[in-house]
């Protein structure tokens, strides 16, 4: 689960000893004593920030007049803070739109962690973890940082930032597996679920579905063709304890050069 990333920034005296959050995906990557402050969030391609001073830690961090929401389109995020006798001198990022969740963000080798679970389901629909992480070598994807299902003997996997379904099309297993990415719901209330689905495998094939089902019930399904891709955001309703899962299917069977990006982030 991903909450508030807070960052605390020394003081442009000592800009050298910037200290990060262990959990955070920001990095301040420059300060200096003019206050020209810039800092990159690997985890999201821009969002919505605050600075805020203290003249203490751990802190009494109040907002800076103008920099309390800073939205950005970008990664990478330059700003000018006010450096005196006020504020100061520690400062710190707060990334105030972070998501609760993100597969790509929180992908983990451990199952449950960070509240995502690494699994397949078949055609009714039951859900079961995946058994192995690593030990699959194929050409598109990273060697060994996988989740699958039987090493090469199935082309069923969760990585990083996507997967790939079974099949009955090209030659291993004689089934159709969804590849599913289920996240378990820390929070109530509606959320917005946002994803990415793009077919990375050109080499041929029927494309994919991508869906969003929540517990047990399908809130949106988009299908792309060999090579497409598009991105949604759909509201869903959870309770604490719901699942949220990221289907990724095969599309009538044919598994063939299925390789697909398949990221979701999911704000309050
Ligand atoms: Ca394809
Ligand atoms: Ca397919």
């Amino acid at each position: 689960m991903r909450r508030l990333l807070i960052l605390i920034v020394a003081s442009f005296t000592l800009a050298a000893g910037v200290q990060t959050d262990s959990a955070s995906s920001i990095r301040i990557v420059g300060f200096n004593a003019t206050g020209t402050l810039t800092w990159t969030n690997n985890a999201s391609l821009g969002g919505l920030y605050a600075i805020e001073a203290s003249p203490t830690l751990p802190g009494a961090w109040s907002a800076l007049d103008g920099l309390s929401d800073i939205a950005s389109t970008q990664a990478q995020v330059t700003v000018t803070v006010p450096v005196g006798n006020t504020n100061g001198p520690f400062y710190r990022v707060v990334w105030k739109d972070a998501p609760v969740a993100d597969s790509a963000g929180d992908y983990s080798s451990t199952q449950g962690e960070n509240g995502w679970f690494y699994g397949y389901s078949d055609t009714n629909n039951t859900f079961t973890l995946l058994p192995r992480y690593g030990g699959f070598i194929n050409s598109f994807s990273a060697i060994s940082t996988n989740w699958n299902l039987d090493g090469t003997n199935s082309w069923l996997l969760l990585d990083q930032f996507g997967g790939h379904p079974e099949g009955i099309i090209c030659g291993r297993l004689t089934n159709t597996l969804s590849a599913v990415r289920r996240w378990v719901s820390t929070v109530a209330g509606t959320v917005q679920v946002s994803a990415t689905l793009k077919d990375l495998d050109t080499g041929g094939g029927n494309g994919v579905a991508g869906s969003i089902v929540v517990d047990g019930v399908t809130v949106i399904s988009r299908s792309i063709g060999d090579g497409g891709s598009t991105n949604f955001t759909t509201p869903a309703i959870v309770s604490v304890g719901s699942t949220v899962d990221c289907v990724l299917d095969a599309k009538n069977g044919d598994e063939c050069y299925d390789y697909t990006l398949f990221r979701i982030t999911i704000r309050p």
